[in-house]
């Protein structure tokens, strides 16, 4: 095919539709909400649980990168769907993971009824499935690497640079029930993983390869200038399983920051060893406000951790400021009724800020799938059951009932949530604390002469004192991070759970006016306005789970763009931005 041909097309790239997080005919409501943090992250903490919902990231990258005209609808309804393909397409390409492929099936089967001719296109993580072809009527699978694949699929130059998408993130934001606007975006600098950990779908998925997106440390900081001249954005969740691994790259985009004076912020996954590697100094310089580590479990030491005090590891990222969002996995085979619950209580000593904790599910590909098969230990649960919280799809050597599966995973946030408190406050103390640390660091470096040499990634002596200017621009981007927490901070007091981690919250009002002075006049009325809010929101609460919900489900809008038919996206590449985006309509 040529891009002659490819002009004539039209391609839809939608995802499945809502709502999410509601049982139906479709998909569950246990697991299946469309957020991370009040789904699998802060669960059972109420009122105090963060809410944000992110865009689905793969539909506006491949979008961007083919030449044919597209439209893009992310979170439609059932109603929207259908309506957008009154439009006229011949090709429509869906975005799906496992539990959701009877949604995938309702939409494919609807679209081969009424627009027989229409090419299907598949892609995402739920084209794992072994008999997919059986369920969903499609055409072609995805398999992998989207971009790659898409431009194959339509005769395009597969070498050519990426356009990255120019993306709000997240789509909406709310703190103790008060809205708030998005500021951040996101950064998709590659995907997949050379460790191939056998349980891992997100490396299996790419076989074991990492395939990377944007490849230069240049690349990165390019798009972020995009993003920030176009959003205004300075903060960025990184999409990567761990996007430091390639160090040459994070090196090469601290020395641009610096030398353009950018002093951008990220969230991203980051595994302990490469934390170590390349060490604290770098992490708080880079402007790391959030990491993610995955520490599995406490006995089945992976290489990754192997040696790694975590809870030092963990305790020096957050006296620096930096936020740790720790993640494992319950009901591995060494784990029973006693193991399980050391094995909880060891991941809550780490006194992360935020655990995610998963039960263990064995995504077909992946070598812990293909163990449990021989094994004829498999068992057969509906794909829309497989969503990591609730029952399991093998047979546990020491779980056997299915009630269990769920019931120990919610008293593992519960506990998480009981002992610690909650995660918004823990995350203000972090914030607050990194930025006394860094004021009093920078001092002591300045004042002893220590410099900043990107090459060797660490502070060095010279002969007389220098002023950092770009620590000193960064300790200012800590404090306004961390002024940003205070106003929640009353509210995290009030409805705190227990009576320590009530005295913790009152510790960490203490520690904000001990270093920022008392709160003024706009502070006090902020927070006032957030209790009042905590207080709608509890209430809340209580009659969603009056109506058998764990929770009030919240839902993503719509959201649509359409992108013009042009070859410039198959010619245009990170150097290129902003110029090269293609943009028609967007709401
Ligand atoms: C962001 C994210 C979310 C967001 C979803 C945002 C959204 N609007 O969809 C939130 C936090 C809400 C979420 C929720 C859940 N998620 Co989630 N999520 C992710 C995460 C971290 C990143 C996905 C992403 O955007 N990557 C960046 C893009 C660029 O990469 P990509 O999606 O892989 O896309 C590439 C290819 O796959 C391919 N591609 C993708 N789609 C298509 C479509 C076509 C047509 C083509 C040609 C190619 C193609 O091309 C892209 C570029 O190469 C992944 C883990 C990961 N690191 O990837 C898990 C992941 C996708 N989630 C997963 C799961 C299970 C869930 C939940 C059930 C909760 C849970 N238990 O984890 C819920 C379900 C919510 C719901 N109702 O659907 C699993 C899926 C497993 C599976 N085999 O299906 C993953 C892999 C995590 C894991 N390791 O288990 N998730
Ligand atoms: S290091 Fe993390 S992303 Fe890589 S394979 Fe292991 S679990 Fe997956």
């Amino acid at each position: 095919m040529n891009n002659m041909i490819t002009q004539n097309h039209r391609v839809l790239f939608t995802s499945v539709f809502g709502p999410y997080g509601i049982k139906d005919r479709y998909a569950e409501a246990l697991g299946m909400q469309m957020e991370l943090l009040n789904n699998q992250v802060t669960r059972a903490q109420g009122v105090h649980s963060p809410r944000q919902s992110y865009l689905s990231f793969a539909l506006y990258l491949l979008a961007e990168n083919i030449s044919a005209q597209s439209t893009v609808i992310d979170f439609p309804s059932w109603k929207e769907f259908t309506n957008e393909l009154k439009n006229g397409y011949t090709h429509v390409a869906i975005s799906f993971i496992v539990p959701n492929v009877l949604k995938v099936k309702r939409m494919a089967e609807y679209i081969r009824m009424h627009y027989p001719d229409t090419k299907i296109l598949l892609g995402g993580y739920g084209t794992i499935i072994p008999d997919l072809a059986d369920i969903v009527p499609h055409d072609e699978a995805c398999k992998g690497e989207g971009v790659r694949w898409l431009r194959e699929y339509f005769g395009e130059d597969t070498s050519a640079p990426l356009v990255h998408p120019v993306l709000r993130n997240p789509v909406y934001n709310y703190t103790y029930g008060m809205k708030s606007n998005p500021r951040g975006s996101v950064l998709l600098t590659g995907t997949g993983c050379k460790n191939g950990c056998t349980f891992c779908i997100t490396s299996h998925m790419f076989k074991k390869e990492y395939l990377p997106l944007l490849p230069a440390g240049r690349d990165v900081f390019n798009t972020c200038i995009k993003l920030e001249q176009e959003l205004g954005a300075v903060n960025f969740m990184v999409m990567d399983e761990n996007f430091l691994m390639q160090k040459e790259r994070g090196i090469e985009l601290l020395e641009l920051m610096e030398m353009e004076k950018k002093t951008y912020s990220f969230v991203l996954f980051c595994s302990a060893n490469i934390i170590r590697q390349l060490g604290i100094d770098f992490f708080v310089r880079m402007g790391i406000s959030r990491v993610w580590v995955g520490v599995e479990s406490k006995t089945n030491t992976h290489d990754k951790v192997k040696g790694i005090d975590l809870r030092e590891l963990f305790e020096e990222l957050q006296s620096h400021g930096i936020a740790v969002l720790a993640s494992t996995i319950l009901f591995q085979d060494h784990h029973d009724a006693d193991t399980i619950i050391d094995e909880i209580n060891w991941v809550n000593s780490l006194n992360s800020d935020m655990v995610q904790f998963m039960n263990y599910t064995p995504w077909p590909t992946t070598g812990l799938y293909e163990k449990l098969e021989s094994e004829g230990r498999l068992k057969q649960i509906p794909y829309r059951n497989q969503h990591g919280a609730g029952e399991l799809s093998f047979d546990h050597p020491h779980f056997k009932n299915a009630s269990d599966h769920e019931k120990y995973l919610y008293n593992a946030f519960k506990s998480k949530y009981r002992n610690g408190g909650p995660a918004i406050m823990k995350m203000a103390r972090t914030a607050a604390r990194g930025y006394i640390k860094a004021v009093s660091d920078c001092e002591i470096r300045e004042n002893t002469g220590l410099k900043w040499n990107n090459t060797t990634i660490c502070y060095e002596k010279t002969a007389s004192p220098v002023t950092d200017d770009f620590m000193r621009a960064r300790i200012v981007m800590m404090r306004n991070e961390a002024l940003r927490y205070r106003p929640a901070l009353f509210a995290a007091m009030l409805f705190s759970p227990t009576s320590i981690t009530r005295r913790l919250s009152l510790d960490t009002i203490r520690l904000y006016n001990n270093t920022f002075g008392r709160p003024g006049l706009k502070d006090k009325i902020k927070s006032a306005v957030i209790l009042v809010s905590a207080c709608i929101e509890s209430l809340r609460i209580i009659f969603s789970r009056i109506a058998g919900k764990e929770g009030i489900i919240r839902q993503p809008s719509l959201h649509r763009v359409e992108y013009g038919a042009d070859t410039s996206a198959v010619t245009g590449g990170a150097d290129a931005v902003p110029g090269t985006r293609r943009i028609i309509t967007q709401k």
